[in-house]
């Protein structure tokens, strides 16, 4: 199968380094969505990043369907829980990480596309509102309950934690900060770490890359 999207989409991100975890082979294409729309457009019209081509050429698109997939065929291997208590904290996790994405995507459009004259700050104020949201209650919940960072033992919502940290700070340095985050700013340098995440750095590489 082939990953088709660059590392420094956290979407794209999450979905490499958990295929490398799953122990999933898998190509990597680093095309962008805006500099080689054509180019990605014949691979998926919808232009969305992370896009798969499966093995039978099939397109998928989404990052959490793709992982979805990924899960079915790694079985038994997997990055989530079957615990239902333990399963529902999970997608608690994740989903405030996906909303930390989306939300710091939609800043970095805001600052990087719309012409500043159209920028509308009343809008930026509230999507940085909802991202320092999700920020806080995720560090809240790894005071209550510290997430795994061990190779063996890292969660699908460690690695979306993880990356989606990792994806502000490099995008918005200076809007969330480690001072007040420091139970993810700790975790987020332990996951780093692991050889799967060194793999698929943020940016424009392709995977594999390790130095
Ligand atoms: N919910 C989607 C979001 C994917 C997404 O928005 N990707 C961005 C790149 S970071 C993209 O494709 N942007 C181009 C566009 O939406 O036109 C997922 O989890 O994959």
């Amino acid at each position: 199968m082939k990953l088709i999207g660059m590392l420094d989409s956290p979407y794209v991100r999450r979905v490499a380094i958990s295929l490398q975890l799953l122990g999933l082979p898998f190509e990597h294409q680093s095309l962008s969505v805006f500099r080689t729309f054509d180019q990605f457009r014949r691979i998926n019209p919808v232009v969305k990043a992370p896009t798969l081509v499966c093995d039978d050429g099939e397109v998928l698109m989404d990052s959490t369907l793709i992982l979805q997939h990924a899960e079915l065929l790694a079985r038994p291997r997997s990055l989530m829980t079957a615990d239902p208590r333990a399963h529902q904290h999970a997608l608690r996790l994740i989903g405030l990480a996906l909303a930390a994405c989306e939300k710091a995507v939609q800043i970095v459009y805001e600052r990087n596309l719309r012409p500043a004259e159209k920028l509308h700050e009343p809008w930026v104020e509230r999507v940085s509102g909802q991202l320092h949201a999700a920020f806080a209650a995720l560090e809240a919940e790894l005071a209550r309950r510290p997430l795994e960072a061990d190779r063996g033992t890292i969660s699908q919502a460690g690695v979306s934690v993880a990356v989606a940290w990792a994806f502000t700070q490099q995008m918005l340095p200076g809007l969330v900060t480690a001072d007040q985050h420091p139970g993810l700013a700790k975790f987020s340098a332990q996951a780093e770490a692991l050889p799967e995440f060194r793999a698929a750095p943020h940016g424009d590489g392709t995977y594999p890359c390790v130095a």
